[in-house]
């Protein structure tokens, strides 16, 4: 193929034909989409090639391949990611810049998929960037929302949630496949026939059907010749469905049957914790997980695959409860469709699924009601039901007489309706269950899945989560990256491990200078962007202090806040107080029907507000809190930070990544031992850590005894004079209701303890004060944090999931790079 843009002459002239008969228009009258979609188009094609040879070397492999199933991929802007990718970013550059085109601008163009909630669905991302960089033969398969995650504005300080319009503009990185549709069915009943030979077949016959298109991906490994794809799934209405509609007259009814269809995979579910047992999105799942299962078996595996084989060549991993309807629907396919018996069919099945679980709360662990599972997907319904008896069988044997634990244990749980535990389901059936930090994963075996990590004690592993270096320090801190590559080489983007050799130059007094240089930088290029955005001008010589998460009580941003007070009223009671200078930097989306998310929002806000128009502040405090959080915004806040806010209840947070990008970037981290931040001070060691807060086992002492909230109020000054500012209407122009319901939850229920370790919080930002002002020592523990942080890459996560889980195997494609 004709296709290598590997100089600045061939890359412009590709440029200039993309842009003339891609897009129709010459140069001259090309708007700044014209000219984005032109060069991603040229970066594209660059690809292509690799992706092709890549499919077909890993059909001829034979290898084992790992399907990622993942209802959500936060993926961020691509153009840089697959620039960098394919080592093509300096040609681009020069290329653009020969044509009087500003690149950057290009590079805003695009318009982020953000399909995803958060930790999970980066998370999903992380993980096909190492696989395609490790060579490993992947697919993540998932949904192609119309509209991702809201876009986020404030208005008088309060969230109002707009459309996330992604496509609006167009995409010019997915590859539609209309050709490829694969049909999905719901609904209905299902008819048993008992056969003469004695054996028993089931029919499902469905009530309404809706196609899924694929939509492909590249997703390229980092300079590698490997280009995997990721799979979304879009929904349109079948023809056979329509025609019977529009046959029968009723026009209307058949463009309402379409929309109905679409409806499926128009928008991303925007709860990232407490599952409401929505219909559509049950919909959704069953959807994405059919049409995958469908295309791997049928179009990936060759036509004469031996089903019985399936192990040798595919692990399915599931990403948390999401895909969890994919074990049903395998054996489904094998009993019903391919003539397999039962028990060979669940040994497949149970070959086939991992499962990881994402988290600890009790509330976000998903149930479909029998009710709905059986009206939408009857057959996968019986199925689960005979699943469910096989194993409570299996159960009794092994504990004879002890119907409590066959009750606690079953797949079904029957109060307060009868529903289907869906994490129990995954556990059952799935090879390993994973958590995803070696806390998390101990109390996934201790609290939450007891019964079965006593009953299989060798299904549970853990592997901890890891961030993808290429996007969160290569492409968002390309001053450190350079400063990295330039003292150790650029090993570190493949074998993040290396950043160890770092270390000594912990006390190379010029070493310490640039790193601190390329932080102030870093800092300037935020506050550029804050300025331009919200037209508020941030400090330079300041610590700047970072939370940014989602909106979550036991995330606790209201400790923060707290905390935040604390130092306005400092200031308010000696205005000449000598304190370090620091800039508080919020990012987070709340659930648009989570009430207290929502307030906590507004206050943040108000906060922000007040102490801005106080002019005893003299720009000593300030709180920004830029709108819309998103893969974006994070690539220009973390390099940024000095201070990572990872501050959850233990035992709450399942892992935090955030906290890892954070210290990757040179930022110090004050937190819990909870999640990740446990191995996060494990590695960069306690010296250069700001660690505070009740442990796991204080948390859950404290809640046994009955906890009372108010007496921390009663006894803590600063804690009461802070809360009190927020009752009396301080922040609120006097009105003492606003923030009423907050202060109340707070005072009386506090179910994540802020009140408890507000005191140990505000010890340890005094503790953090004190380190700031000495900038040597600072800088010195910043360069530890980097230099430490190597476990936390993706590729060491994607490592551990081979070793343990998958036991797949690189297949290299041959090539220059390769
Ligand atoms: C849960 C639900 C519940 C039903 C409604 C829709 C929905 C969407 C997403 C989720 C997932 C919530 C779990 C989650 O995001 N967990 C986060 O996973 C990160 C990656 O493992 C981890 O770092 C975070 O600590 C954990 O909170």
């Amino acid at each position: 193929m004709p296709s290598d843009v590997d100089s600045v002459d061939t890359f412009t002239t590709e440029f200039l034909k993309r842009l003339q008969f891609g897009q129709g228009v010459v140069l001259a009258r090309a708007t700044t989409n014209d000219l984005y979609f032109a060069l991603a188009r040229t970066v594209r094609q660059q690809l292509m090639s690799r992706w092709l040879e890549t499919l077909n070397v890993q059909r001829k492999a034979k290898a084992k391949a790992v399907v990622y199933l993942s209802a959500e991929y936060l993926l961020g802007r691509q153009l840089d990611n697959n620039l960098l990718a394919s080592g093509l970013t300096e040609i681009a550059e020069q290329s653009m810049e020969r044509l009087g085109i500003d690149i950057t601008t290009l590079r805003e163009a695009e318009l982020e998929p953000g399909l995803g909630n958060g930790g999970l669905g980066r998370l999903a991302a992380c993980f096909i960037d190492s696989l395609a960089t490790m060579q490993i033969p992947a697919v993540g398969y998932g949904i192609r929302y119309e509209y991702g995650i809201f876009r986020q504005t404030f208005v008088d300080g309060v969230q109002v949630e707009q459309p996330d319009s992604w496509l609006t503009n167009g995409s010019p990185w997915e590859f539609p496949h209309p050709e490829m549709g694969v049909k999905v069915r719901f609904a209905g009943h299902t008819e048993t026939e008992h056969r003469d030979d004695g054996s028993v077949a089931t029919t499902w016959v469905h009530g309404w059907e809706v196609i899924g298109i694929p939509y492909n991906y590249m997703v390229p490994g980092y300079r590698t010749e490997n280009v995997n794809a990721l799979r979304l799934w879009s929904a349109r209405a079948t023809q056979a469905f329509d025609l019977q509609v529009f046959n029968s007259g009723d026009y209307l009814q058949a463009v309402r049957a379409q929309a109905f269809a679409e409806n499926i995979s128009k928008v991303l579910y925007p709860e990232d914790s407490t599952p409401q047992g929505k219909e559509l999105r049950l919909q959704q799942q069953y959807f994405f997980v059919a049409c995958s299962l469908r295309d791997y078996l049928d179009n990936v595996l060759p036509a004469d695959f031996d089903l019985r084989r399936l192990p040798e060549r595919v692990v399915f991993q599931l990403n948390d409860t999401h895909p969890v309807i994919a074990i049903p629907e395998l054996i489904r396919i094998l009993v019903d469709e391919r003539g397999i018996a039962w028990d060979v069919a669940l040994d497949i099945a149970r070959q086939v699924f991992n499962y990881t679980c994402h988290t600890l709360l009790p509330e976000a662990l998903e149930v479909w009601s029998v009710e709905l599972l059986g009206r939408l997907l009857p057959r996968h319904l019986e199925i689960i039901y005979r699943l469910n008896d096989e194993f409570l069988a299996d159960l009794r044997e092994a504990y004879p007489g002890d119907e409590l634990r066959v009750r606690r244990m079953s797949i079904i749980q029957e109060h307060p309706e009868r529903a289907v535990r869906m994490a129990y389901l995954a556990t059952v059936v799935g090879t390993k269950v994973n958590g995803v930090a070696e806390l998390h994963s101990q109390l996934l075996r201790d609290k939450v899945l007891t019964d079965f990590s006593a009953h299989w004690p060798e299904k549970f592993t853990n592997v901890t989560n890891g961030v993808t270096p290429r996007r969160f320090v290569r492409l968002a801190n390309p001053g450190l990256s350079g400063l990295i590559t330039e003292t150790i080489g650029e090993g570190w983007l493949k074998d993040l491990a290396e950043l160890q050799q770092l270390e000594p130059y912990a006390d190379d007094a010029s070493f310490l200078e640039r790193f601190a240089a390329i932080k102030s930088a870093n800092k300037s290029r935020l506050s550029e962007l804050v300025e331009r955005r919200q037209g508020i001008v941030l400090p330079q010589a300041a610590l700047y202090d970072v939370m940014v998460k989602r909106l979550h009580e036991y995330k606790r941003q209201t400790l923060k806040l707290l905390h935040v007070i604390t130092l306005y009223q400092r200031i308010q009671e000696n205005p000449d107080l000598d304190i370090v200078p620091r800039v508080v930097l919020f990012g987070a989306k709340a659930a648009p029907g989570y009430r207290i998310a929502k307030d906590t929002i507004a206050l943040i806000n108000a906060v922000a507000t007040t102490i801005d128009a106080d002019p005893a502040v003299k720009g000593r405090l300030k709180v920004a809190f830029p709108a819309n959080y998103n893969v974006s915004l994070a690539e220009i806040l973390i390099p940024a930070a000095d201070l990572s806010e990872q501050i959850s209840l233990a035992g709450k947070e399942a892992s935090g990544t955030g906290n890892m990008k954070l210290a990757l970037n040179g930022a110090l981290t004050i937190g819990t031992l909870d999640g990740a931040n446990v191995e996060i001070l494990e590695q960069v060691g306690a010296e250069n850590f700001f660690l505070f807060g009740l442990t796991e086992p204080e948390a859950q002492a404290i809640q046994t005894a009955g906890y009372q909230p108010h007496e921390h109020y009663a006894s803590s000054p600063g804690l009461r004079k802070a809360l009190d500012a927020v009752a009396s209407g301080e922040f609120s122009g006097g009105d003492t209701e606003a923030f009423a319901p907050l202060v109340d939850s707070l005072l009386y229920q506090d179910r994540f303890l802020a009140l408890a370790d507000y005191d140990a919080y505000v010890a340890a930002q005094d503790e953090v004060e004190v380190a700031y002002r000495d900038t040597k020592a600072w800088t010195r523990s910043a360069v530890l944090n980097t230099a430490r942080s190597g476990y936390f890459s993706s590729d060491r996560s994607i490592q551990d999931y081979l070793d343990r889980i998958w036991h797949a195997k690189p297949v290299p494609v041959a090539g220059p790079t390769g």
